[in-house]
C-alpha cells in the first residue's frame, strides 16, 4: 500500500530548510552525525522532526508514506516487542523520491528503500536484479556508494520462482547486480532475507559516503562462497559490517541463524537452534575485536511461529542481560528447515577499536 509518497509536504519542508540553511556550520564532528539509533514501544507514529533521519515500524503490510523517512515494514511484532525502530541524525542534507524509491541523505548515510508490490514470480531474479541495480545506482550517483546494511523482505520466500525456490532466485536476481555494479566481494554488506506474507519484494538499508569494514565468522563458509546446491549465484552478504564516517563505528549483524559451515544445524530443532544461534553470535562479536563476552545493544529476532517466543524469550534475556533492547517479528527464515534467525546492532564501544 501506498499513501501517496510522491510530494513533500509543508512541515517537511521546514525540516529541508534548516538542513539546507549554509549559514550553518557543518557539524565539526561527522563522526558524531548520528545522535541516535534506538527502538521504542510505540505502534502509533511519532511527529518527525529535523533530526529524523529514520522512523520504521513494523506492521501487517508494508507501507510507504509522503515523507521517505517513515516506513512500515510488513512483519507483524510480537510479545514484549518494541515495534519502533528511530534514528536520530544532527541533520538532514536533502530527501525525497526518485523512480519509486525513497531516499533519505545525512551527512555521511543515506537511507533507501523500494518496494515492489506486484512481483512476477516467474521473473523475480530479474526483478530483484533491476530494484538492485537502480539502488546502487542512485545511491552511488548521490554519493553513498556504500552499502553498509540492507534488509531484503520477500513475499512468499519458499514459494517456486522462476522455477526455483524463491529465496534462490532473489539470491540470484542480488548477485547479479553486485557484479554487474562491479562490486568487489568486500563490499558486499551487512543483510537479512525475510520471507512476509505479502507485500511484494521490500528492500531498505543504509549506504555510506565511505566504506564500511565486513567481518566474517570463523564457525561458518562466507555465504557468497555457499556452494551452489545454496543457488545457482551464492546469496551475497556479510556476516557483519562495521560503519565508518557518521556511522560512528556502529556494527551491524546480519541476520544470524543455526548455520555451521554451509550446513543448517538442527533443522527443525528450534531449541538446538537458538544455542546454535547464540554461538554464532558470540563467535562473530569476538570476531569483529569487540571486548569478550559484549552483548549486541539491539536484537532484533525473526521466528516462523509466534508461539516460540515464550521460551525464546527468557532464554535470550538471560543471554543478553537487561540493558538489550529486542523486537520479535513474525517472519520466514530463508531456509525452509530454519526457525529462528537473530540480527543486531553494536552501538560504538571505545574499547572495541
Ligand atoms: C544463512 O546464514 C542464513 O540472504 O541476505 C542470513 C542473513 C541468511 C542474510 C541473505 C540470509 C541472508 O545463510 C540466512
Amino acid at each position: 500500500m501506498t499513501d501517496g509518497p510522491r510530494n513533500l509536504s509543508n512541515s517537511l519542508r521546514t525540516d529541508r530548510d534548516h538542513a539546507n540553511d549554509s549559514s550553518r556550520p557543518k557539524a565539526a564532528t561527522p563522526h558524531q552525525m548520528i545522535l541516535s539509533y534506538r527502538i521504542a514501544d510505540s505502534v502509533e507514529p511519532t511527529p518527525l522532526d529535523a533530526r529524523t533521519f529514520a522512523q520504521i515500524r513494523f506492521g501487517h503490510r508494508h507501507l510507504r508514506s509522503e515523507d521517505p523517512r517513515a516506513l512500515t515494514v510488513g512483519l507483524a511484532p510480537l510479545g514484549p516487542s518494541q515495534p519502533l525502530e528511530h534514528w536520530g541524525v544532527e541533520r538532514i542534507e536533502d530527501l525525497g523520491w526518485e523512480g519509486g524509491m525513497g531516499f533519505v541523505e545525512g551527512e555521511d548515510l543515506m537511507l533507501a528503500h523500494r518496494l515492489i508490490e506486484d512481483t512476477d514470480r516467474n521473473a523475480l531474479a530479474a526483478t530483484t536484479e533491476a530494484l538492485y541495480t537502480e539502488m546502487l545506482d542512485l545511491t552511488a550517483r548521490r554519493g553513498y556508494p556504500h552499502p553498509l546494511r540492507l534488509w531484503n523482505l520477500v513475499e512468499a520466500i519458499h514459494d517456486p520462482a522462476d522455477g526455483q525456490d524463491g529465496y534462490r532466485a532473489f539470491s540470484t536476481g542480488r548477485a547479479n547486480a553486485f557484479d554487474r555494479a562491479g562490486f568487489g566481494i568486500e563490499r558486499i554488506p551487512a543483510a537479512s532475507a525475510i520471507g512476509t506474507h505479502c507485500g511484494g519484494l521490500l528492500v531498505y538499508g543504509l549506504f555510506a559516503r565511505s566504506p564500511g569494514t565486513a567481518v566474517e565468522n570463523p564457525r561458518q563458509v562466507p555465504a557468497y562462497r555457499y556452494p551452489p546446491e545454496y543457488g545457482i549465484r551464492p546469496p551475497y552478504f556479510a556476516r557483519a559490517m562495521r560503519g565508518a564516517g557518521g556511522l560512528s563505528d556502529r556494527l551491524f549483524l546480519s541476520g544470524t541463524a543455526s548455520v555451521v559451515g554451509h550446513a543448517s544445524n538442527h533443522p527443525d530443532q528450534p531449541e538446538a537452534q537458538l544455542t546454535e544461534t547464540l554461538r554464532n553470535l558470540e563467535t562473530l562479536i569476538e570476531a569483529t575485536g569487540a571486548p569478550g563476552g559484549r552483548r549486541p545493544d539491539l536484537l532484533r529476532v525473526y521466528v516462523r511461529a509466534p508461539h516460540e517466543i515464550d521460551w525464546i524469550e527468557p532464554t535470550l534475556r538471560h543471554w543478553c542481560g537487561p540493558a538489550t533492547a529486542i523486537q520479535y517479528l513474525r517472519g520466514a527464515i530463508c531456509r525452509r528447515d530454519l526457525a529462528i534467525e537473530i540480527e543486531g546492532v553494536l552501538e560504538p564501544c571505545v574499547a572495541a577499536n
